[in-house]
């Protein structure tokens, strides 16, 4: 059953999504979070990427939220995706992300980071030096290293490939030993620090290896995958969570390059991540929430000036395109989009980014009807993201006053 495009006054009237950014649930819009304390609680300001990216701004992040530390943020830029504040500049002159002001002082490096935030307000559940952790810091450094060595550098030959493969692996081994060490699904015997630490890159790892290399890391690992599970059940896990679209895509600038082994595998894998269906990937397995079309609905309508302006396609065009495929997400019914309108949607598509924009259902559902909307006119698809830099994302586009050139 075909239908005709809602307007953008009758698509409001089908969302009534909001949450509370200062006391509610973790979210990547925040400037502020009090957690229900007062304002004059506030001792600590975090910088981090306005991409809500940045791994290491994650790790801190996620501290903060569970502590329930009030504090600011400040959004940054990083290099790849646009030009560096040069507000920021002044205070952290390497530019580099996250910063923390901590009563007027500014602190950088994230492990550095966490030891102060602890020696102000404790730690979580276990302490950044203390003897049982130090060596699970270390192991996570070392999956680091043996992930990098494998992603982000080509392999002279199949074999080099094979060997790459298994040093991985060996050290993914001793992370399932680790987390089987304890009898619950967490590092040690209470979720804490080790877990906020393994948090941003075991995830990119997830992405990564599964677009890249035909891996699935939460699949093939039964520990680890009661891991992922139990961080799941975390209001603030969940607020800061990826998906593996935004990741493979958001890695190869940052990481200086991502490569692709070709096996048939990967090959499966990279469809399936680029063009859906995107539910029933292992990048989450909690189920979906209710409001996750109107989170996606209330998201869009928010910014639409901007996503219509930054789209190739002309404006009226794309205004319509768009209406289309929130018209399919809110009411299941297949809505004809513009001859030629094909593209775009999928320019769209290729651009939602987990949580900056929303959260990982509410994307889902997006890009399905966004694709689905786009299949009903054509199979074009847009020139490929950008691999060495993601300027296409430059947030200072999606300033107010952006005017298109
Ligand atoms: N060792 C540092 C590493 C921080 C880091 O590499 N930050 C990256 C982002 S993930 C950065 O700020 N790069 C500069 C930029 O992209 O603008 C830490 O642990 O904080």
């Amino acid at each position: 059953m075909t239908t005709t495009p809602l307007s953008w006054e009758e698509l409001k009237t089908l969302t009534d999504y909001q949450i509370d950014t200062v006391n509610g649930p973790t979210n990547s819009r925040a400037r502020l979070r009090l957690f229900g304390k007062p304002e004059s609680d506030v001792r600590v300001t975090l910088y981090r990427d306005n991409h809500a990216w940045c791994p290491y701004c994650q790790k801190i992040w996620l501290w903060l939220e569970e502590k329930q530390i009030p504090y600011r943020i400040e959004k940054v830029t990083m290099f790849c995706y646009g030009e560096k504040e040069s507000w920021y500049k002044r205070k952290v002159p390497s530019g580099m992300l996250p910063a923390i002001e901590l009563d007027g002082r500014i602190i950088k490096e994230s492990d550095d980071i966490l030891i102060a935030l602890e020696k102000v307000y404790g730690r979580l559940n276990q302490g950044m030096e203390e003897r049982t952790v130090l060596p699970l810091r270390q192991l996570e450094r070392l999956l680091f290293r043996a992930w990098c060595a494998w992603l982000c550098y080509p392999a002279s030959s199949p074999r080099q490939e094979q060997r790459n493969r298994e040093q991985f692996t060996e050290v993914v081994a001793k992370v399932e030993e680790a987390l089987g060490s304890t009898p619950g699904p967490y590092f040690l015997s209470d979720f804490g620090i080790v877990d906020v630490i393994f948090t941003p890159y075991v995830e990119r790892m997830n992405a990564s290896l599964y677009y890249y290399k035909g891996y699935s890391l939460r699949e093939e690992n039964p520990r680890l995958s009661a891991w992922f599970d139990a961080m799941e059940t975390r209001p603030t896990y969940r607020g800061t969570q990826s998906d593996f679209h935004t990741h493979v895509h958001d890695l190869p600038p940052q990481m200086g390059g991502c490569w692709e082994n070709g096996e048939p595998q990967m090959l499966i894998n990279k469809v399936r991540v680029d063009n859906g269906s995107w539910f029933g990937l292992p990048d989450v397995t909690y189920p979906e929430p209710e409001n996750s079309p109107m989170e996606a609905l209330q998201r869009v309508i928010e910014h639409r000036i901007n996503i219509i302006r930054v789209n190739p396609l002309d404006d009226k065009l794309f205004d319509q395109a768009l209406r289309c495929a929130l018209t399919h997400m809110m009411t299941g019914k297949d809505c004809v989009p513009p001859q030629g309108s094909d593209i775009a949607l999928r320019y769209l598509r290729d651009r939602i980014n987990v949580p900056r924009d929303m959260s990982i259902y509410a994307a889902k559902r997006l890009r399905e009807s966004l694709e689905k909307t786009a299949a009903l006119v054509g199979d074009g698809q847009p020139e490929p993201i950008p691999t060495r830099h993601r300027r296409d994302q430059d947030p200072s586009n999606f300033a107010r006053n952006f005017v298109k050139q």
